[in-house]
């Protein structure tokens, strides 16, 4: 039987309301948003006792962003606005239980807004929907494991299953899941990661021989300049603007290049001081590029040619010492550099001389530079390169490895980095597969795995199927939303471990289940013992994460317990792990990570307080492991891009009131959006052009490779966005991504430049 399902939802309009951007963040709107979300979810009392323990050394982290602590907490509060909703969504008091799927089939959810189905709360026991049945029913635990087990026995090979791993979950359950995938026989373990900080990882690696950003906190106070690309942290990484201020206060400067210019970067009312209750905040924000969508190779490329020029004529601009010392290459990309014309790379920037010459101006003679950035440099075909370019600009300047300076890529998920260091990746590392045979007797397979875009295809195709999540909603947040739909709806199985429903438990395998887990302010306890685990956050700090409020049932499992579950199941009696000890016992499972993966010494005990830093070599301006043993300047290529008069270039990006795909609320306070997500944003002289008016109808569509994708009412409204450029929000416009279009080098989709018609 084939279920009747819906891969959108409902896609008709609420009540939009339209106001004038902010120009300021957080403040009190900030604390106010903040208290509405956790009083509307679970009470204002109770959920502000449980928020007092968050980011605190013995609470628990964040689940939002993966931006770090500062050594000494406020117990006043160390969280921000978007840290609280977080909380909030998981701390509902709605939940989901055996009468809302006997009310409620597949089909019928399937209807639902993604806001509404997250918001119906969380999920309190395993539920299978079996072969052609359209409702869930309860199933224990055991007989899921069972059922798991009997599936993945039925397959021709390992490689036709697919481990996923969103970054939400903690290291403990991340290695775990890793471990089996591998004692199982595949190394198809996609996950978050492919589709968000990819493109920084390899382009890192490459140049400076870690797939990390080399600053610390301690760094941003001290920069003479922040330079913030292709980041929005007003929203996303809302603590960041803190790090942001008292780099002003230290006399620094803030250059952001963004199409947009966001609210979050100009001006910041910091809600732990006076003054951001009462006065007008902290400018941020001194110089703002507006750069077209992915012309940033471009406007940097303009930017070094230009420091080059002022270099030759007598000035002191760049670091020679550090780029005959320490780096290779740089000839090369002088010599490039050169058959560039400069009005060419202006014209395709779409920014004013002006501002590139002021800008030039101010990093001439300051070398403590630090560059962040997040997805509007990784989603693109050539986001390796934008990142590459990021780094010959700080080569260059000597900004790598000393105080106030260095790369600085802003991780999304709590965890996201955390798990890529236990083990979650879909290549082969010979160093770990040598290490598991020493420590666990286990043969990993040596063969690469596929990473998300290419798990798609293989079930698609019908190469892979099963399919187990642990944690996320792969449906809504991988490209294509209709041939991702089909290639999960292929599977014989698919296995999702969550908090919250998501579309994902609704488009799913021929049977499906979904594991309930603990959410991270939970209590995890075993035998009465509370256990903690442990997270990486955005610059590799390892530290402790312990729940404080009670399980939202008592029938959840821990992640990791899931995990072994699984693996129990799956190997029987014949495994050289002990997987039944192993899943309670999380020291152990810290000292088994310790004796696998270098940088975890004493484990355990080091993760109290603030934690302990994972080695870092460009930290300490040591490239010796890149090949060659120096830092690696790069020659990179323009973008290539052919957008027809009547076509626009669309980026998908989050709103204000979401954590990708939940959706936490409907408002984009920051761009002025009440109550509606359907939205649009154009360039009014676009509008005009095109005949359209404020709040008209429009739908959207893609045609790559002779296939048209088209995601269905949206209402436009004007913005200061550049002309033929288009903003909207993701998953709703995931459906226009083609699944073969990603970036070179890392795969990731081409999320945030989409080349669109709009149809009126
Ligand atoms: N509240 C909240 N916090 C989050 C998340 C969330 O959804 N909600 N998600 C988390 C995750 S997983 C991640 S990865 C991060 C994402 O954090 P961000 O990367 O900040 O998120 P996006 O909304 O995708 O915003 C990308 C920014 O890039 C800009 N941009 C788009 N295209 C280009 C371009 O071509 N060039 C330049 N220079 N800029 C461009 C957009 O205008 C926008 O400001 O946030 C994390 N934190
Ligand atoms: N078009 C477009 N697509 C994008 C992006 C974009 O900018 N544009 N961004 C991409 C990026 S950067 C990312 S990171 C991905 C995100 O992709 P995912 O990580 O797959 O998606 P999330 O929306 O973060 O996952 C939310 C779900 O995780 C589950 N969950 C929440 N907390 C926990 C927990 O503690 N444990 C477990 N087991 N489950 C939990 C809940 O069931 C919830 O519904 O999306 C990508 N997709
Ligand atoms: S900045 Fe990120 S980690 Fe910190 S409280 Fe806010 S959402 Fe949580
Ligand atoms: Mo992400």
């Amino acid at each position: 039987m084939k279920r009747n399902l819906s891969i959108t939802g409902n896609t008709s309009f609420t009540d939009l309301k339209v106001d004038e951007p902010s120009d300021y963040a957080a403040g009190v709107p900030g604390i106010k948003a903040a208290l509405e979300h956790v009083n509307k979810e679970s009470g204002l009392f109770k959920s502000l006792s449980v928020l007092s323990e968050m980011n605190q050394k013995e609470g628990f982290d964040c689940p939002g962003c993966a931006w770090p602590d500062p050594d000494d907490r406020s117990k006043l509060g160390e969280y921000c606005e978007n840290g609280a909703k977080a909380l909030a969504e998981e701390a509902t008091d709605s939940r989901v239980d055996e009468s809302f799927f006997e009310k409620h089939s597949v089909e019928q959810l399937s209807l639902w807004t993604d806001y509404e189905i997250g918001k119906s709360g969380r999920i309190t026991r395993p539920f299978v929907l079996r072969r052609d049945s359209v409702h869930y029913e309860p199933i224990e635990w055991q007989d899921a494991f069972d059922l798991i087990t009997q599936q993945l026995h039925q397959l021709d090979s390992p490689d036709e299953a697919i481990f996923y791993t969103s970054g939400r979950s903690s290291n403990e359950a991340a290695f775990l899941y890793g471990l089996f995938a591998r004692q199982f026989g595949t190394n198809n373990m996609p996950d978050c990661s492919n589709m968000c900080h990819e493109s920084s990882g390899f382009a890192l690696k490459e140049t400076l021989g870690i797939g990390k950003g080399s600053v610390t906190l301690d760094d941003l106070p001290d920069a003479e300049v922040i330079m913030i690309i292709g980041q929005n942290p007003g929203t996303n990484h809302p603590r960041m603007l803190t790090s942001l201020e008292k780099c002003k206060k230290n006399g620094g400067r803030i250059i952001t290049i963004n199409p947009l210019e966001e609210a979050g970067l100009k001006r910041f009312k910091n809600p732990q001081t006076v003054g951001g209750w009462i006065g007008s905040g902290t400018p941020l924000t001194d110089i703002h590029l507006p750069v077209k969508i992915n012309q940033d190779v471009s406007l940097l490329k303009l930017m070094m040619k230009k420091l080059l020029e002022l270099e030759n004529q007598g000035q002191n601009v760049l670091d020679h010492n550090f780029i005959n010392e320490k780096t290779s290459g740089f000839e090369k990309l002088v010599v490039d550099l050169a058959t560039y014309d400069d009005q060419e790379l202006l014209a395709a920037s779409g920014v004013e001389m002006k501002l590139v010459d002021e800008t030039v101006k101010l990093l001439t003679s300051k070398s403590r530079i630090i560059i962040c950035w997040a997805m509007g440099l990784t989603q693109h075909k050539n986001a390796v390169d934008n990142i590459r370019e990021c780094v010959n600009l700080l080569l260059m300047k000597g900004s790598i490895g000393k105080k106030g300076a260095g790369t600085c890529p802003v991780r999304g998920h709590s965890n996201v980095q955390g798990d890529r260091t236990v083990g979650i990746m879909h290549y082969v590392s010979k160093e770990l597969n040598h290490s598991l045979k020493e420590t666990f007797g286990i043969d990993a397979p040596e063969h690469h795995g596929h990473d998300t875009v290419g798990s798609i295809q293989a079930m698609h195709e019908g190469k892979a199927k099963v399919f187990i999540s642990l944690g996320g909603n792969f449906l809504s947040a991988a490209s294509d939303t209709a041939y991702t739909a089909q290639a999960l709806q292929n599977c014989d199985l698919t296995v999702s471990v969550s908090t919250k429903l998501n579309r994902t438990h609704l488009i799913t395998g021929k049977t499906a289940l979904i594991l309930p887990t603990l959410g991270r302010s939970e209590k995890d306890a075993s035998g009465g013992q509370q256990r903690y685990v442990t997270v990486e956050n955005s610059m590799g700090r390892v530290h402790r994460s312990k729940g404080v409020r009670e399980p939202a049932t008592d029938y959840l499992m821990s992640e990791p317990e899931i995990v072994a579950g699984i693996a129990n199941a799956y190997v029987e009696d014949d495994s050289p792990i002990n997987w039944t000890v192993l899943g309670q016992d999380y020291d152990l499972i810290r000292k088994k990570i310790s004796e696998v993966i270098s940088g975890f010494q004493d484990y355990s005990a080091k993760s109290a307080g603030t934690g302990f830093y994972l080695p870092n070599n460009a930290r300490v301006g040591d490239f010796s492991v890149v090949p060659g043993g120096k830092a690696k300047f790069s020659v990179c290529n323009l973008p290539k891009h052919s957008v027809a008069e009547d076509e626009f270039m669309l980026m998908t990006m989050r709103s204000h009131d979401q954590f990708n795909t939940t959706i936490y609320g409907l408002d984009d306070r920051y761009r002025g959006i009440k109550n509606e997500r359907r939205v649009l944003f154009m360039n009014p002289e676009d509008m005009k052009k095109n005949q359209l008016q404020k709040k008209q109808v429009v739908h959207l569509e893609s045609n790559y490779d002779g296939q048209k994708r088209r995601a269905e009412n949206f209402k436009v409204i004007p913005y200061k966005i550049p002309q033929q450029n288009l903003a909207a929000y993701f998953p709703e416009t995931n459906m226009l991504v083609p699944i073969n279009h990603f970036a070179d080098g890392s795969r990731t989709p081409i999320s945030k430049s989409i080349v669109v018609k709009v149809i009126a």
